[in-house]
């Protein structure tokens, strides 16, 4: 390794960790919560490795006195988590569920206590199951009652609120869970990706104004995964698919928010996945496009997209991939997403390269106007306790410290960056990989549910402690 030499970050950089109500909290039956569209999909055949639930997941429900605590501990500036729309409504809609309310009260002032800034995500993935069964995000109904829940939610919480967040990556929730059909709902079909995406911008709409009408003055933002994405060659028909592939992932966002439509290019390609932009209604744009306060990135890998007919040219190049199939994502856009032979990965297999989160940040520090958060970054590993019960979880130290380096160099480059959210505070649910992958700076002993926190933990408490970064040899 090459001699890095140490770093700060500007005053006031805010520094945290993230989680999400479905991965973390359990107690999925308790205290009046609902049912969640992810309840359902863990419980049918295939969807989830070996069948996982978010049942217990890690019991924060009940464990969260001692995980304050341990937050405190780490001396975290900031903590982002979920509030689980079931737990608030438990039909979507309707009676408030004062329990559930009151947990979160609880957790918010729990942290307030500690001095640590309570950053909530409106909506991470659990739709009330009664409002899936409705046709979940292929209606637009479902992003009028987002504004509802919304508004119960900034009354009960406006007060003590440090920044409010509407949605997690809803390119996730549209693509990944109406497309590729590896979320839930689990659908695949384009055009109803594309009307899940316009309808989840709605509620980002919808939310923004009921929080703008509440209680508190919490600064609202999005978090988005938005994408480095880079063509595989300098031919035209890689440079082409990594356009489509840039306004899939970036611009279909960007611009409706900051721009208030959607890019030309991408209305022109999408044009045939009906029903998808017959949503559309008037005044939707201009409620997109209502100014918000901070961007929220997410950040894990960068992406490099040939045009099918030329992946076989790029493994020339050391870069290989798959041609899509018939009917699918890839072959809708006509891009081929291609790894880097031999380059060093994540354990969800993910290429490991710093450089794409510089080249994001310094990108949307030029395009977007408002100040940046990092509100997820991190790797999983194959993390074990080791026959002194620790977990010397090195690979995710040096992630972790490459991706900050990167981050600083793109405030160097003129973003503006103002804080930094390791994912995850501890291991958690991952989604449809179930239990098997571990992304938490506190190892989680499912059996018994006990904490213990890896060396990447004591490594991010000096990080905090320092502002900074120490240098390495
Ligand atoms: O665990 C997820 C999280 O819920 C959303 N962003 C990506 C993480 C890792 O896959």
């Amino acid at each position: 390794m090459t001699e890095q030499e140490p770093i700060s970050f500007p005053d006031g950089f805010l520094w945290g960790t993230a989680t999400a109500s479905f991965q973390v909290e359990g107690a999925a039956h308790e205290d009046g919560r609902g049912q969640s569209i992810w309840d359902r999909f863990c419980r049918e055949p295939g969807r989830v490795l070996h069948g996982d639930t978010g049942d217990v997941a890690c019991d924060h429900y009940h464990r969260m006195e001692a995980d304050l605590e341990l937050m405190s501990e780490l001396g975290l500036r900031a903590y982002r988590f979920s509030i689980a729309w079931p737990r608030v409504l438990p039909e979507g809609r309707g009676a408030v569920n004062q329990a559930g309310l009151d947990f979160y009260r609880r957790l918010v002032d729990g942290l307030r206590a500690r001095d640590i800034l309570p950053v909530a995500t409106l909506y991470h993935w659990d739709l009330p199951d009664t409002l899936g069964q409705a046709g979940g995000w292929l209606q637009r109904d479902t992003a009028e009652a987002f504004g509802d829940y919304t508004a119960a939610v900034v009354e009960a919480l406006g007060e003590g609120m440090g920044m409010w967040i509407t949605l997690n990556e809803p390119w996730c929730s549209a693509w990944l869970g109406y497309a590729i059909g590896v979320h839930a709902p689990g659908r695949t079909d384009m055009g109803e990706a594309l009307a899940a995406h316009h309808h989840l911008l709605l509620a980002h709409a919808r939310a923004v104004a009921a929080l703008r009408s509440g209680p508190g003055n919490a600064p609202v933002g999005i978090t988005l995964n938005l994408g480095a994405v880079r063509a595989a060659s300098d031919h035209p028909d890689d440079l082409a698919a990594a356009r489509r592939i840039d306004g899939n992932h970036n611009r279909i966002f960007l611009d409706p928010l900051f721009a208030g439509h959607y890019p030309d290019d991408m209305v022109e390609w999408m044009g045939d996945w009906r029903p998808g932009l017959s949503v559309i209604s008037e005044g939707d744009a201009a409620a997109i496009a209502a100014p918000i306060d901070f961007l929220g990135v997410n950040y894990y890998s960068p992406a490099t997209v040939a045009a099918p007919e030329r992946a076989l040219a790029s493994a020339a190049e050391g870069l290989v991939g798959l041609a899509p199939e018939p009917g699918t994502f890839g072959d809708a856009y006509r891009a081929t997403m291609l790894s880097r032979l031999g380059a060093p990965t994540t354990a969800m297999g993910w290429e490991i390269d710093s450089s794409g989160l510089q080249e994001l940040l310094t990108r949307l520090g030029a395009e977007v106007p408002v100040p940046l958060y990092v509100t997820e970054n991190g790797a999983a590993c194959e993390d074990y306790r080791n026959c002194d019960g620790e977990v010397v979880d090195t690979e995710r130290i040096d992630y972790l410290d490459a991706h900050l380096r990167a981050a600083r160099a793109a405030i160097d480059a003129g973003a503006d960056l103002r804080g930094y959210f390791a994912w995850s505070l501890m291991d958690n649910f991952e989604w449809s990989y179930g239990y098997s992958k571990r992304f938490g700076l506190v190892y989680v002993d499912y059996p018994t549910g006990e904490r213990v926190p890896k060396a990447s933990a004591r490594w991010y408490k000096e990080v905090i402690g320092r502002n900074g970064l120490a240098g390495r040899s």
